[in-house]
């Protein structure tokens, strides 16, 4: 059997002028999981649109045609997803849709597949192959057992690591404890589990199998389940690994995990503060979040040695012109080393959607817009211009020079400072040479760099905040004595 399997992509991925470094960072890790289900005499190949042009002439490029075709589509990419499904579909291949926004409007993804999937795929994907091959396919597929126990190994061959300047990365848990309304989790993982974990030994066994130093967990909460994470983090040290990873702001203030993290390598961590209003955490039922004190969280991660990627969202009901640079100006005066922000936006079949709905509040639906950078609902205190605008200003605004200098002022030490500027600017101040390197298929080339500046260009000595400089060269070693 010969399958395809597909990651379109949104338009901007594709521009020929100029591509986000953000679309060569991670491959595609869910295809390449559903991949390992199948048998070796089986023919498999992964295609992601945002790194190579996507040739759907598989007869004259190949001479062969694909049996069954599988796409994965988010939001942003169902358009593009249903293209290619109805591409394929017209030359007699068999189309399989599933991911985020087909579990979101299965009846919308049905009319371009002949099988659709909701939820994970670990359970339905075997199980339709099974029924594929004996010649009754269904037309739907629902997950209801969850479980990551006896996976079969990820197809990490089949990615195309130059491509990508984080191939290692890596999910060891699905889903989240938590339940925030305008979260993707409750509506993907509805009639089974929506937090699990890998045992601990199987997701060490897939670190030891990633080459290289660095690593990015791509895990919605990685500190979710505490006893998991703690296992983990012990069994990391002494592996010489570098990674990054995302927490709630929680987890990040219980005493010992954080410091356990540290020790295993992390470096650089994703914080959803979302919001300073604490009626807006309640409103989206954002409840791990209330009433715990950012600054002190904040302080705990530095002085881990740790960097931050600050996460927010603009637009909820208590926002209003004023939450732009109210926001920048506390993650500078913080001394985030990264900002994220987002528009609002209400996916479908979560809490904040079927709120925005009863409220008539829904702008439109062209999902492409659907990208957190649009708005596409009626806000309370702004009008949606005003809160398109805010949203690029705060970007302006948060990396201009001066504000990469102030904030990068609030660290203790010299080289504390150096690794923050150079992190940084790194991402926002350079984006035509990100774009230059992308398009000579260059990317891989500045994986050293990002790791020498994660190691914190000499060494960020967790908890003391102060910097003992090392050659690069000796430096693997030295952390690796030095935490265990
Ligand atoms: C990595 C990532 C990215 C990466 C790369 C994506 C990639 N290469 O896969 C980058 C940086 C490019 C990215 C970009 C964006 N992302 Co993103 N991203 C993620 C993230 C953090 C992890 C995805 C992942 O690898 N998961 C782990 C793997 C194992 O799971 P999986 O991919 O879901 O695959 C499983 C199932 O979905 C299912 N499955 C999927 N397809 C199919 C097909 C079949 C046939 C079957 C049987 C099963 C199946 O089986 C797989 C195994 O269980 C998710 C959050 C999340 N937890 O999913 C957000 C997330 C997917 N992103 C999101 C968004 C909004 C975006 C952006 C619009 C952000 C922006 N403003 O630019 C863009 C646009 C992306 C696009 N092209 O349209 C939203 C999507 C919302 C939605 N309803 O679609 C998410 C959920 C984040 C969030 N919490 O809001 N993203
Ligand atoms: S903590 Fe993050 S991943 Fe968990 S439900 Fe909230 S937004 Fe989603």
């Amino acid at each position: 059997m010969k399958v395809k399997f597909i990651l379109p992509a949104l338009t901007e991925a594709t521009s020929p002028l100029f591509r986000p470094v953000k679309y060569s960072l991670f491959p595609p890790l869910g295809l390449a999981t559903l991949a390992g289900y199948l048998k070796d005499d089986d023919q498999a190949s992964i295609h992601d649109e945002h790194v190579e042009r996507l040739c759907l002439d598989d007869a004259s490029n190949s001479g062969e045609r694909p049996d069954v075709v599988v796409i994965q589509a988010y939001i942003t990419s169902a358009q593009r997803a249903y293209e290619i499904a109805d591409h394929y579909r017209e030359g007699g291949t068999y189309v399989c849709l599933g991911g985020l926004h087909v579990t979101s409007l299965p009846d919308e993804a049905a009319a371009h597949a002949d099988s659709i999937f909701l939820g994970p795929g670990e359970d339905t994907w075997p199980q339709f192959l099974e029924d594929y091959r004996q010649g009754h396919p269904r037309p739907r597929y629902t997950s209801t057992v969850r479980t990551l126990d006896g996976l079969p190994k990820i197809r990490r061959d089949l990615i195309r690591r130059h491509l990508y300047l984080v191939p290692n990365s890596i999910v060891v848990s699905r889903g989240c404890p938590h339940h925030c309304d305008f979260c993707y989790k409750d509506a993907f993982f509805t009639g089974g589990r929506g937090y699990y974990t890998q045992t601990v030994d199987d997701a060490l066994a897939e670190i030891e199998r990633l080459p290289g130093r660095h690593l990015y967990f791509l895990d919605d909460h990685l500190f979710g389940n505490r006893r998991f994470a703690a296992t983990l983090f012990d069994g990391m040290q002494g592996m010489g690994r570098l990674w990054q990873a995302a927490a709630t702001v929680n987890t990040i203030l219980q005493p010992g995990l954080l410091e356990k993290a540290a020790a295993a390598g992390l470096r650089s961590l994703f914080i959803g503060f979302e919001t300073l209003d604490t009626t807006n955490l309640a409103d989206h039922a954002k409840t791990q979040n209330l009433d715990r004190d950012y600054t002190t969280a904040i302080r705990r991660v530095r002085d881990a040695g740790v960097m931050i990627n600050g996460s927010f969202v603009f637009g909820m009901d208590q926002d209003d012109t004023s939450v732009f640079e109210r926001t920048v100006e506390w993650g500078v005066s913080q001394g985030l080393e990264t900002s994220t922000y987002h528009i609002l936006t209400p996916y479908p079949s979560t809490g904040l959607y079927q709120r925005m709905q009863r409220e008539g509040r829904l702008l439109h639906s062209r999902w492409n817009e659907y990208d957190t950078r649009h708005t596409v609902f009626q806000p309370a205190r702004m009008t949606p211009d005003e809160l398109e605008q805010g949203y690029w200003q705060s970007y302006r605004q948060f990396y201009t020079w001066r504000n990469l200098f102030t904030a990068a002022a609030t660290k203790p030490t010299w080289t504390g400072r150096g690794r923050h500027l150079t992190y940084a600017a790194g991402w926002k101040k350079f984006e035509g040479l990100w774009n230059a390197v992308i398009r000579l298929k260059q990317i891989s080339q500045m994986r050293p760099m990002l790791e020498q500046v994660l190691s914190g260009l000499g060494r960020i000595q967790p908890n003391s905040g102060e910097t003992i400089e090392q050659p690069l060269s000796t430096q693997l070693p030295i952390v690796a004595e030095q935490e265990t």
